[in-house]
């Protein structure tokens, strides 16, 4: 067990605590998102995990990688818990008997899994790894093999969830969002009405419920595993009988950033077939983003809820990601920096830390409920790249100073309240969480 953390500003102790949150969450081949919450490997932290540890052991590094893809369903579909450790059950809920993923006939046979996924990370994450590496002879088979299944995982996405060829895929489950109970899903939760499900929350007796998503949340979130279940997981089936079908603007603008650095890597490995396909796909999925997802109102991106044909105009921190993808015209661009540093995201006072996930002035604001406020690091170094990109730096130095001190004050939570206060805890959630490490090893060096 890691020794509480003293509250520190001093960069080396930061980066020493960072290795030592990763190589205690570090299991056989893989890492946990936190220990006691979350027990098994998740699709998206892994990604994030990698990154970091790339700073500390290349080896681990593209071993969580492996690990990941070595779960991969032989239609391409990646799923979003890989559930390793069968005594682990114990601590975590919904686990792999209720998600009733792993009967599907294109599930891997040594392991179970989820059968919803996660947000598309791991082509912008191998190519950070690609970069670092001494000598890309030596583990050319590791990316060789890794592109094609990443690009196999793209295929899948593209052809089941993308059904008016737009180059939008949906999300069927908001938990491949990744933003589990962002407001976003709000007015979604309004169409239908789930039954009550009695059972044994886990995250409540590791973490204070007022910080998780509520009792009534959940009901939504386990109906739709159940009917998923229902439709075995197939996709058609689900189509067609799922209330949940979103078209979201961080999940398509991750794809759009993995394609292009799949791209990249294509054409230095001599993949041409590869560096044709990922590139149609990220020029289509790039228009789309624009011309759908935009919202000129509020000046960010926003999403579509694909089953009720409307748009869901919100402002939330991933409202700003199609940025990390570099696809933001300049002027829409432009006004983001204005958002970014108003009432919205920085509070009356403007001195908010930066990003809430949601913006203050939204009547659902909750500055300590999981996705409805908190500042999240991973969110935070998305956008702390995007803004770099574009030559916003006081904007990007911002969220970079922001983050580190969130954590150098706080601990390495999983979220952050954005409020500042004066000797609070502000840090909320799972402890030592390793994506939390992981972001701010990228930021510290
Ligand atoms: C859950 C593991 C996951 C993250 C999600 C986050 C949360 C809850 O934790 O999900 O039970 O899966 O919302 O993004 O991957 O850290």
């Amino acid at each position: 067990k890691l020794a509480n953390l003293e509250k520190t500003t001093d960069s080396k102790t930061l980066i020493q605590h960072c290795k030592d949150v990763l190589n205690q969450n570090w299991r056989d081949g893989f890492t946990v998102p936190s220990s006691n919450l979350y027990p098994f490997q998740w699709l998206w932290d892994s990604g994030f995990i990698a990154m970091g540890w790339s700073f500390i052991d290349m080896e681990r590094a593209r071993q969580e990688i492996k690990t990941l893809l070595a779960a991969q369903w032989s239609n391409g579909f990646l799923p979003h818990i890989i559930f390793h450790d069968d005594s682990a059950e114990k601590q975590y809920f919904p686990g792999a008997d209720f998600q009733g993923a792993y009967t599907n006939a294109f599930a891997p046979k040594h392991v179970k899994t989820s059968g919803i996924t996660q947000p598309p990370v791991l082509g912008f994450v191998l190519e950070y790894l690609f970069e670092k590496e001494y000598d890309l002879a030596l583990h050319k088979e590791f990316y060789v093999n890794a592109i094609q299944s990443i690009v196999h995982f793209h295929e899948y996405l593209y052809l089941n969830r993308d059904p008016y060829n737009e180059g939008l895929v949906y999300i069927r489950h908001n938990w491949e969002s990744g933003t589990d109970n962002s407001a976003a899903w709000d007015s979604i939760w309004k169409t239908y009405t789930p039954p009550t499900y009695d059972v044994q929350r886990k995250d409540t007796s590791h973490v204070n419920q007022a910080q998780r998503p509520t009792k009534k949340d959940y009901n939504y979130y386990l109906h739709l595993i159940e009917l998923s279940k229902q439709c075995e997981y197939d996709e058609k089936k689900m189509f067609e009988e799922l209330p949940f079908l979103v078209q979201d603007p961080l999940f398509n603008s991750l794809l759009v950033a993995s394609n292009e650095s799949l791209v990249r890597m294509a054409i230095e490995l001599n993949m041409p077939e590869v560096a044709q396909k990922c590139s149609s796909w990220l020029t289509k999925t790039s228009l789309s983003i624009n011309e759908k997802l935009y919202d000129e109102k509020l000046g960010l991106y926003g999403y579509y809820d694909l089953k009720n044909n409307r748009f869901i105009s919100i402002a939330t921190s991933m409202g700003f990601s199609p940025l990390f993808a570099g696809i933001v015209p300049q002027e829409r661009a432009l006004r983001m920096t204005k958002i970014i540093e108003g009432v919205d995201f920085q509070g009356t006072d403007l001195d908010g830390y930066l990003c809430p996930s949601l913006a203050y002035t939204d009547p659902e604001f909750d500055a300590k409920r999981y996705w409805r406020g908190p500042v999240w690091l991973n969110i935070n170094w998305l956008l702390y790249k995007g803004f770099t990109n574009y030559g916003f730096k006081n904007i990007a130095d911002k969220i970079k100073n922001d983050s580190i001190t969130l954590v150098a004050q706080n601990g390495f939570y999983e979220y952050f309240s954005p409020i500042p206060t004066e000797n609070e805890q502000n840090g909320f959630g799972g402890q030592n969480f390793s994506w939390t490490a992981a972001m701010l090893l990228d930021m510290l060096n």
